[in-house]
């Protein structure tokens, strides 16, 4: 499938650990819950992150649940990623993988994923999406924590969208994705400091209307666009 930097416009990072709050009996029935009302809703992107406490530990069910949320996203026509797996990205026809800074060396991504998988590389600090821009093989770059986070047990502090501001003006002009913190409140400063799009878990996955959440978030996205 194609990737494009305006896939990156709203992008929903989800697993069955961010899901454990809602009525279905299984874990695989909440995440899915959450993945259709939210393409359904108008996501532009989606990541397969089962990680932390709380995660499904056994490989043949995260496997099944993968590919079943593959193919609800080729359903939508949208990108399917998943988080920090290689193999696992191969073995379910993934659209891409995103990586971590520590998740395994970028050379090593780059030459598995080359002609086969999109790659997204995770950037916390300046210094490394200066290292980044020249990287013609990543298909974007992901900058975070912007705000505040309870979403990853060890996430960085806060770079606030001045960091989105200066990565333009230092003249990177690769697609960029924030994440960390946003939300329908301040998801229209985030894309007027320049990002082409916003990550989120929470904002979506605990919405208490995961629809109307989404087209908040979209409409915020469309508008700068516009
Ligand atoms: N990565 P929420 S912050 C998965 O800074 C993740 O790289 C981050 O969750 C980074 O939208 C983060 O609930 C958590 O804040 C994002």
């Amino acid at each position: 499938m194609m990737f494009e930097r305006h896939s990156l416009r709203l992008y929903l990072v989800a697993g069955t650990q961010d899901c454990q709050h809602l009525p279905q009996t299984s874990p695989e029935a909440r995440l899915l819950a959450v993945l259709t009302s939210a393409l359904q809703a108008g996501i532009t992107c989606y990541q397969f992150r089962e990680k932390g406490a709380g995660a499904l530990q056994d490989t043949v069910r995260r496997t099944q649940l993968a590919v079943r949320c593959r193919d609800l996203c080729r359903y939508h026509g949208v990108p399917f990623f998943i988080n920090d797996d290689v193999p696992l990205a191969l073995e379910t026809s993934a659209d891409g993988v995103h990586i971590g800074q520590g998740d395994m060396p970028l050379a090593q991504a780059l030459t598995l994923c080359r002609g086969r998988l999109h790659l997204g590389l995770s950037h916390h600090s300046p210094a490394e999406l200066e290292r980044s821009r020249q990287e013609d093989g990543l298909a974007y770059l992901a900058l975070g924590p912007i705000f505040a986070t309870r979403s990853k047990a060890d996430a960085a502090a806060p770079l606030g969208t001045s960091a989105i501001r200066a990565a333009r003006a230092a003249g990177i002009d690769r697609p960029l994705v924030a994440i960390g913190g946003i939300d329908t409140a301040n998801a229209a400063e985030v894309y007027r400091a320049g990002a082409d799009g916003i990550a989120v878990i929470s904002a979506i996955t605990q919405a208490d209307d995961i629809a109307a959440a989404v087209r908040r978030l979209r409409a915020a996205a469309d508008f700068q666009a516009a």
